[in-house]
């Protein structure tokens, strides 16, 4: 087998690593092409320091680090010297324990070190400075260039043609696919092009009209003189790569001299178009030149935290190019628009191998089972986020937050408010506290419900979680449960499929079956071909062709794209709509009156299409929370006169308070309270319908449909399980469980159930330990909370309140 003609576009980790793998799986029709020499090609991988610290909030990210080590130990491109974190602020010492907490859910191996210990692992630190350190053994400096050079010449010797000093002009499609890659040096005929082109990324992209939300930032390194302790090392390196967070600072030696990087100074981005060619530049184009102003303050703090370079000297640096992306993660998988066109893009090196491992999964098998990349995907992103102000902007300000230490439920500050719902006016007339959700401000709670606090008992959760949360959250959960309250789900994405061959497409890409009635609201889900889980869907029944299916983001809208025949129309209407959840017991006293459809009679997970006053709507009778009530959707235009409509149907039947506004706090205690999954938070791309507890809504007697072979051999084959857990304290999400001191697993989503007066966690276990009175521990920053499984779900599991 040599597979199809691939051309890799960019020699430097990426686009090596890629070679190596697809040659490694029998793909040897391969081209990697580079404007500049191999392997120091000029790119960013020529310069880059090499520190691989393997930590992440992202599972993934960790994983690929932890791929990319393994890889580049087994190339010898590696000193494997372990890595250091220090803390020097109280606020960075509790940071440290909740990066031990994802190392350990992630299965890195990491230890809390104090200020003694710390010293004696780095002696060039201060003792009176550090307050502790985070110690992980196998991280390390990665030889990015040997590791190129390396994964290069395996993949020459499987037959792989690699072709330096060719520049790429433009890139040739026919008929919506790809055809050649145009060289300087002639034309490279291609069934596939990857784009691993790294900070040259969005200039290749727009050969093929293909926007590239990729910034290149300049990020300064500089090198000391003599070290006076370093005097006469003979080796590279010898202690820790070394992170002081607090200021914005990493460190190296190299013999003995140390390098520092620094991500404290102005952001400084730079247009691809205007990086300059491989012979124009003085050092090479991804190298711009240091300015010394910019790192003043750096120097400043090295000169503290290691006393022995106060007689050292700055002596070089540079101010070098890398990717940077408005969310951290890099950009994977095909153009939406043009076949063949793939990109494996703003990729570092720590998580380089990963990466092309991952690539090479994908193309060679169409899925890639190694990692979860659903938040890598390049196709991930709505409209807005890839306008290019928002592109530069959200790159600067992740360059300037990349250390600093951020809340999960921290909203981005600039650009906002992007995307507002017809309800904002209301919203903001009510109090409401905004974050962010795809762009979108939802309201997290209303300062108008804090009357509603009195008299009840919401207990307060400890410091962490705490932040972005008011007791107000409480109270609205408690009410929606008690009364009836209005929760804006506008930024739940919603897609209409039509047309005659919409039945039988549906058919084929969920696991329900959609060919019921008209008015039937499905629940199910989108899987890939390994039987992983895509997306969990509602699809509602609206016409004989014609279904409006909720999802949960732009993936879903691409798949169902990539998979539609030309007698299928999908259409994304969340921005031309809104939505409304009406939930609670007095749901029906406050909407009734509006209608004179029979609401009665619309049973559970029944839709229907009528008026509420002047407002044309659809309603869908289901509730993430788990109360009586519709989901109420009506066009953008009229989504204020709906609020409204509603508002004052409150005053008029139910009396002042009778209707409140509810914040995505209380909607998320109240979701766990009834065992509802999130997609990419509780599930993701890795795990199956069993695993997750979600086997109900497979049909696996319906026909066939994407990935339903797969799962016959999956669902005997469960290891793992999501799990409800029940404790004391509110966690936040991504802490690993313990079985006695082993770690086992990890929690998914976290929040206070104020209905049943407990806190719960779903976490992820082996399946032996995922029964109903097993008690686990959650690791809790140095804590270890107690948890026990509990039977689903805690409450109503008799459904009386939803079907009432
Ligand atoms: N509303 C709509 N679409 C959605 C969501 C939503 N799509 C994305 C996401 N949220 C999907 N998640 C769920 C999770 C649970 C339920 C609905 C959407 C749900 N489940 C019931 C249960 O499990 O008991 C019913 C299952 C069934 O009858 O098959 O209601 O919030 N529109």
């Amino acid at each position: 087998m040599t597979g199809p003609s691939v051309v890799i576009i960019g020699a430097g980790v990426v686009g090596a690593a890629l070679a190596d793998e697809l040659s490694a799986r029998g793909w040897t029709d391969v081209t990697v092409v580079d404007q500049g020499d191999v392997p120091a090609t000029g790119g960013s991988s020529s310069h880059a320091p090499g520190l691989v610290f393997q930590i992440n909030g992202s599972k993934t990210m960790t994983e690929m680090a932890r791929y990319t080590v393994e890889k580049f130990v087994e190339l010898d491109s590696f000193h494997q010297v372990g890595g250091l974190e220090v803390a020097t602020t109280p606020e960075r010492l509790v940071e440290l324990r909740r990066r031990h907490g994802w190392a350990t859910s992630w299965g890195i191996e990491t230890h809390l070190l104090s200020a003694e210990e710390s010293v004696a692992r780095h002696s060039l630190l201060d003792p009176g400075t550090v307050l502790g350190g985070l110690y992980i053994p196998t991280d390390g400096l990665a030889k990015a260039v040997k590791a190129v050079d390396a994964q290069l010449a395996r993949a020459r010797s499987r037959g792989v043609r690699v072709l330096a000093r060719h520049e790429v002009l433009d890139i040739t499609t026919e008929g919506g696919r790809v055809k050649a890659v145009v060289t300087d040096r002639g034309d490279i005929p291609a069934d596939l092009v990857v784009c691993c082109a790294g900070i040259w990324g969005p200039k290749v992209a727009r050969m093929v009209g293909m926007d590239l939300p990729l910034t290149p930032l300049a990020h300064q390194l500089a090198w000391t003189g003599q070290v006076p302790d370093l005097a006469g090392q003979t080796v590279e390196v010898s202690r820790p790569i070394l992170r002081h967070q607090d200021a914005d600072l990493y460190y190296r030696e190299r013999f003995d001299t140390l390098g520092i990087g620094y991500y404290g100074h102005r952001p400084m981005p730079i247009s691809a178009d205007d990086i300059l060619s491989v012979d124009e530049a003085e050092v090479m184009p991804s190298v711009l030149t240091f300015t010394p102003d910019d790192f003043a303050d750096a120097w400043t703090e090295t000169r503290r935290l290691l006393p022995s370079t106060r007689s050292a000297k700055v002596e070089e640096g540079i101010n070098g190019l890398f990717s940077f992306t408005t969310d951290h993660l890099p950009l994977m998988g095909e153009s939406r628009d043009v076949e063949g066109f793939w990109v494996a893009e703003a990729v570092w090196v720590t998580h380089s191998a990963g990466v092309g491992r991952a690539m090479a999964e994908w193309l060679v098998d169409g899925h890639c089972s190694s990692f979860d990349l659903h938040e890598c995907d390049v196709n991930r992103f709505e409209p807005h986020q890839i306008a290019p102000d928002y592109v530069r902007a959200r790159g600067c300000q992740n360059y300037v937050e990349v250390y600093d230490i951020i809340h999960p439920l921290q909203p981005m500050e600039e650009p906002r408010p992007l995307r507002t719902s017809p309800f904002h006016t209301r919203q903001r007339e009510l109090g409401a506290m905004f974050l962010e959700a795809s762009g979108w401000e939802r309201p997290q709670w209303y300062e108008a419900n804090a009357p509603l606090v009195a008299g009840r008992d919401i207990p307060p959760p400890g410091d962490w979680a705490a932040r972005y949360w008011s007791p107000i959250v409480g109270a609205e959960a408690q009410a929606t449960r008690e009364g009836v309250a209005l929760y804006d789900m506008t930024a739940l994405k919603r897609l209409e499929v039509s047309g005659p061959g919409a039945v039988a497409f549906l058919q084929r890409l969920t696991t329900g079956d959609v060919d019921k009635s008209v008015g039937s609201v499905t629940y199910c889900l989108l899987l890939d071909v390994d039987g992983g889980i895509r997306s969990d869907v509602t699809v509602a029944r609206l016409g004989p062709q014609e279904f409006q299916v909720g999802a949960n983001g732009n993936l879903d809208l691409d798949w169902f794209d990539r998979h539609r025949p030309a007698d299928v129309f999908v259409r994304d209407i969340t921005p031309g709509t809104c939505c409304v959840g009406v939930w609670g017991p007095k749901a029906r006293d406050l909407v009734q009156p509006l209608t004179r459809a029979d609401l009665k009679a619309l049973r559970y997970f029944r839709g229907t299409r009528t008026h509420l006053g002047n407002v044309p709507v659809t309603m869908l009778r289901l509730s993430y929370v788990g109360e009586l009530g519709w989901e109420i959707y009506t066009t953008a235009d009229l989504g204020l006169k709906l609020w409204d409509t509603l508002w004052q149907a409150g005053q008029d039947h139910l009396g002042p308070q009778g209707v409140i506004a509810g914040g995505r706090g209380a909607f998320t205690s109240l979701r766990l309270e009834k065992g509802y999954r999130s997609f990419g938070t509780d599930m993701t791309f890795e795990h199956d319908p069993y695993e997750a507890g979600l086997g109900f809504a497979v049909k696996l007697d319906k026909g066939d449909f994407i990935g339903r072979e797969a799962l016959l051999a999956r669902k005997e084959s469960v290891t793992r399980k999501l799990a409800c857990l029940l404790t004391d304290e509110v966690v936040m999400g991504k802490e690993p469980v313990y079985d006695g001191d082993r770690p086992v697993g990890y929690v998914t989503s976290a929040a206070y159930g104020h209905t049943i007066g407990r806190a719960i966690a779903y976490a992820w276990l082996p399946a032996p330990l995922a029964t109903p009175g097993q008690t686990v521990h959650i690791g809790y920053f140095d804590r270890r909370v107690e948890a026990v499984v509990a039977e689903e779900p805690l409450f109503d599991p008799a459904m009386t309140r939803l079907r009432g």
